[in-house]
């Protein structure tokens, strides 16, 4: 069975090993979200990438869920003595050789796509990891800023890391997405594939930003396969990290109900035929699973066409999470 995952980083990557777990003979290709991506130290860094490839190369660390298990921090030390940031960003040792090689390689002239694979010859993923384009996409944050009081735009890391998302995004933008191509055997892994999952990663700064990619989206929609997501909010909160903050910024209520929603009902007429394209149906989802806390929004998911079940939804341990995985093929093949 070949399963195709939109993924973000830490979200994506527990997913993930749920679903090596619950499905090891499958054939899994995870399109990874770029738009965190930034420079820094005129290196290119990849969070979310990297997140996938350590967590499910055994490199990650664990209760941080980002960066190297047992890191050291001599480079950022010795950058703070020269009074060179940005301090806001913990780049760990182990950290630095990953970005070093990936900027090595790209300035030799290989595109992302050929650096992840490289890197990931390495770690052994057990999953193709495409990004989910080899153009430069950043998401940008539109926020009053603290000090001065002016409306500009920074940096999704910035936003996130050093602001904690404390101040109010007026808009969420990923730069660079319009002109953007997908990755190569992004759309064939989509069209192709058995099943497609949205792992329950951020909904607009992870899967949002990789289905804002032209082509990426239309592949989901006109995919033979069933496609279905898992919820990153229970009980009307995320999991982990400021999702509520970047789902206000676009007015999306934080709830699992209207996430399913925001990601809008796939057509059960995927062909568009006869319609302009401007009228096609542009929703991504077959089937949603939610929190068994959230069974009082599956009437609603329902209502607007997309088939909803409640189960468990915390990835405490990898058990957990693979019942999570083996739930969403099961409601795949109920919806296919
Ligand atoms: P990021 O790139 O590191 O922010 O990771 P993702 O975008 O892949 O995923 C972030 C989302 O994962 C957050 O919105 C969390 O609410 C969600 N998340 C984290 N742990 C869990 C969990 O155990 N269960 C569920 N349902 N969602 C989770
Ligand atoms: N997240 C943090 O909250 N603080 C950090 O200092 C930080 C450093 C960092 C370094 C490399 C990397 O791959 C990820 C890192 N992250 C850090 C996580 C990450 O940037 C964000 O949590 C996600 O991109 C948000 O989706
Ligand atoms: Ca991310």
């Amino acid at each position: 069975m070949r399963i195709t995952v939109l993924a973000g980083g830490i979200g994506g990557a527990r997913f993930l090993r749920g679903l090596k777990a619950a499905a090891p003979d499958a054939e899994i290709t995870v399109v990874g979200n770029t738009g965190d991506d930034i420079h820094l130290f005129g290196l290119k860094v990849c969070p979310d990438l990297d997140t996938l490839m350590y967590t499910l190369g055994g490199g990650i660390h664990e209760e941080q869920g980002w960066g190297r298990a047992e890191e050291t921090w001599s480079v950022k030390g010795e950058l703070a003595a020269y009074g060179v940031g940005p301090s806001w960003f913990g780049l760990g040792d182990k950290d630095f050789a990953t970005h070093i090689v990936r900027t090595q390689m790209l300035a030799a002239g290989y595109p992302l796509s050929a650096v992840t694979e490289a890197l990931c010859d390495r770690w052994q993923p057990g999953v193709r990891l495409l990004p989910m384009t080899d153009d430069r996409v950043e998401t940008h944050v539109v926020i009053d800023d603290p000090d001065s009081g002016e409306r500009r735009a920074v940096h999704f890391q910035e936003y996130w890391v050093k602001l904690h998302a404390a101040v109010d995004a007026h808009a969420i933008v990923p730069v660079g997405a319009d002109g953007a191509k997908p990755g190569p055997g992004v759309v064939e892994a989509i069209r192709e594939a058995d099943v497609v999952l949205l792992p329950p990663s951020n909904p607009i700064v992870s899967v949002g930003t990789i289905l804002a990619v032209p082509g990426v989206r239309e592949a989901v929609v006109a995919t033979t396969a069933p496609v279905v997501g898992l919820s990153p909010i229970i009980g009307g909160a995320p999991v982990r990290g400021m999702a509520d903050k970047v789902l206000e910024a676009v007015g999306v209520e934080t709830s699992a109900a209207a996430v399913a929603l925001h990601y809008g009902a796939r057509a059960a007429d995927r062909s568009g035929a006869g319609r302009a394209p401007a009228e096609r149906p542009a929703g991504v989802l077959d089937g949603w699973l939610v929190d068994s806390s959230d069974a009082a929004a599956v009437p609603a998911v329902e209502a607007a066409g997309i088939s909803c079940r409640a189960v468990p939804l915390w990835m405490t341990d990898t058990e957990a999470t693979a019942a999570m995985a083996r739930a969403a093929l099961a409601l795949a093949e109920e919806v296919r």
